[in-house]
């Protein structure tokens, strides 16, 4: 069993930036990760028309201003290829495949009361001991596949847009199904329409969406970018979702109509994900939402052709951005194209596949390619497939059974010397996950070095202190419309699911400061063990 300081699992953004900052503190430290290539989610979402909705600029790591300097982005949203190679470029050029192991999956990580530590086991059986487990494994990574009678009949090709094959999908002269109307199928739609014979998109809920407002990044927009990266970097890090925006102080109901109407339009032309903050309270307020949600209903409808398929593409029936809403480049526009139709599948469930392609209750679809852009099983997927057995034998799964506890979204009692990053009860899937995900692995290092400081061989969070940060993330959920929807941010995505609002909604700026303080008064909620608990008289 190799000895190490810390076993980081996943090679995606998070577990690079926790490889690189461990690492550069002295630590032993290997990364497992169960693919063949780093880059996480950006590796294997590598569906047509797969690019970020944030910002390149902004979606990028923060921790080397020479690395900042170097990178030229070549368009405000970056694809998911460009995306790989500035992934590919970082672990390169701080030599951080050396110690990582590619083709190796974690089965199993137990911790030992005795001596504080974990021992890792791959599926392969190959073993780790490490002081600390950080888990790193994203927050939408475990794909979720509907499972259809007569499946496996279909003699095509089904394809996840989770797991994108690595063979290149031929398209032309194809008939495609894409099942799925989230970030995934709305991105891909557009791009699949020009290509394919004939393109069927199977809606089950009209998704909100923002138009992406893309472009290729000038010399002087790269050259401007770069000499004020620092205030960029401050303004996204004290913005609520890390994004960079501010919100509009006014209310959506102090302002006329034509004022609104002008705010809206300018945000719907420039701003993608920022629109949800030409307000402040569109995410607060129902009435506020409401002229927000029928701005964004009468511009979809305004691009749309034909009256049936506009009446069904026209989300309805949640708030907006209760749910995540998409930044597309193009989606509802692809609906205009004679050989793109929409079945809504609440008006036609599937009944079955067939060899051929798919029935539902209104006709016969004959396919090629079916798509399923049908999502993940968001937050607690990939943390919970693993075994992993903290103190006194109890698994993360039993302690979870009623959904994800964790103090401060980082760490779990029982589960000493386990941080997760950009786990459920952190602004996570609500904000810039990279900035979230720096922030988060920045804190852990200070609290190692504390550690080493003082001779502390083990942290834990406090199960009292857990249990009133879990009905913290409750409240400040109630002060917004999160709750008024079915969603992935509270399990509704996968029956069975406990249903728990998993992210923490008071903003990036207030959860970094409740992280600062909790270091500055000397990890308050968490205990820190010169000797382990288990050998304490
Ligand atoms: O998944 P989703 P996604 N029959 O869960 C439908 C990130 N992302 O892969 O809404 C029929 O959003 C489901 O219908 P409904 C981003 O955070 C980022 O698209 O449950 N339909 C829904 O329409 C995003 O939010 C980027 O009624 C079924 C869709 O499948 C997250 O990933 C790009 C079904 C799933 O939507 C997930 O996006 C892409 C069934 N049995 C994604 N099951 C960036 O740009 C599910 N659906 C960074």
């Amino acid at each position: 069993m190799e000895p190490l300081d810390a076993v980081i699992i996943g090679a995606g953004f998070a577990g690079l930036r926790a490889l690189h900052t461990l690492r550069g503190m002295g630590k032993r430290v290997r990364v497992l990760e169960a693919s063949d290539g780093v880059g996480g989610v950006w590796y294997h979402n590598a569906y047509p028309g797969a690019r970020c909705d944030v910002e390149s600029y902004d979606y990028s790591y923060s921790f080397s201003s020479e690395l900042e300097q170097e990178w030229r982005w070549s368009e405000r949203y970056a694809t998911q290829p460009e995306i790989l190679r500035y992934i590919n470029h970082v672990a390169d050029r701080f030599d951080l495949r050396r110690d990582i192991s590619l083709n190796t999956r974690m089965a199993s990580a137990v911790y030992d009361e005795a001596s504080a530590r974990w021992a890792i086991h791959a599926e392969d059986g190959r073993t780790w001991s490490a002081q600390f487990l950080v888990m790193c494994v994203g927050q939408l990574s475990t794909t979720k596949r509907p499972s259809y009678p007569g499946q496996d009949q279909f003699q095509g090709e089904i394809i996840h847009s989770g797991v994108w094959p690595k063979h290149k999908v031929e398209f032309t002269g194809k008939r495609v199904a894409i099942i799925g109307t989230g970030s995934s199928g709305m991105q891909m739609t557009p791009v699949i329409a020009r290509e394919a014979q004939h393109l069927t998109v199977f809606q089950r809920t009209a998704n909100y969406s923002i138009p992406a407002a893309n472009a290729p990044v000038t010399d002087e927009e790269d050259r401007q970018v770069k000499a004020n990266y620092k205030t960029r970097r401050e303004q996204a890090w004290n913005s609520p979702t890390g994004l960079g925006f501010m919100p509009n102080r006014q209310s959506a109901l102090d302002v006329s109509p034509e004022e609104r109407e002008k705010v809206y339009e300018a945000a719907w032309n420039r701003y993608g994900f920022g629109f949800a903050l030409a307000y402040h309270d569109i995410l607060l307020s129902k009435p506020a939402n409401d002229t927000a949600a029928d701005f964004i209903r009468r511009k979809i409808a305004a691009v749309i052709d034909d009256p049936v398929v506009r009446e069904k593409l026209v989300p309805k029936g949640h708030a907006f951005a209760a749910r995540r809403p998409s930044v597309d480049s193009g989606y509802f526009q692809a609906f205009n194209r004679p050989n793109v139709e929409l079945a809504d599948v609440r008006e036609s469930p599937i009944v079955e596949f067939t060899p051929e392609g798919i029935r539902t209750t209104a006709k016969e679809h004959r396919f090629d390619i079916i798509i399923f852009a049908t999502g993940f099983d968001a937050f607690t997927g990939s943390l919970l497939r693993p075994e992993i057995v903290g103190r006194s034998g109890q698994t993360l799964k039993a302690k979870w059974a009623a959904g994800p506890v964790t103090q401060l979204g980082v760490s779990v009692a029982g589960f000493p010397n386990m941080l997760i990053v950009v786990g459920p009860g952190s602004p996570s899937l609500l904000s810039n996950v990279m900035v979230s995900t720096e922030e988060q692995i920045d804190w852990l290092a200070a609290l190692i070095r504390r550690m080493d400081a003082e001779q502390i061989v083990e942290f834990e969070a406090d199960p009292q202190a857990e249990q009133e940060w879990v009905r913290h993330v409750n409240e400040r959920a109630k002060e917004t419309l999160y709750l008024t929807a079915d969603s992935y941010y509270n399990g509704a995505e996968v029956a069975g699911k406990p249903r728990v609002f998993m992210p923490y909604s008071g903003g990036v700026r207030g959860y970094r400061r409740i992280l600062q303080k909790c270091a500055a008064e000397g990890y308050t909620g968490f205990h820190l063990r010169a000797r382990p608990a288990a050998r304490q008289a």
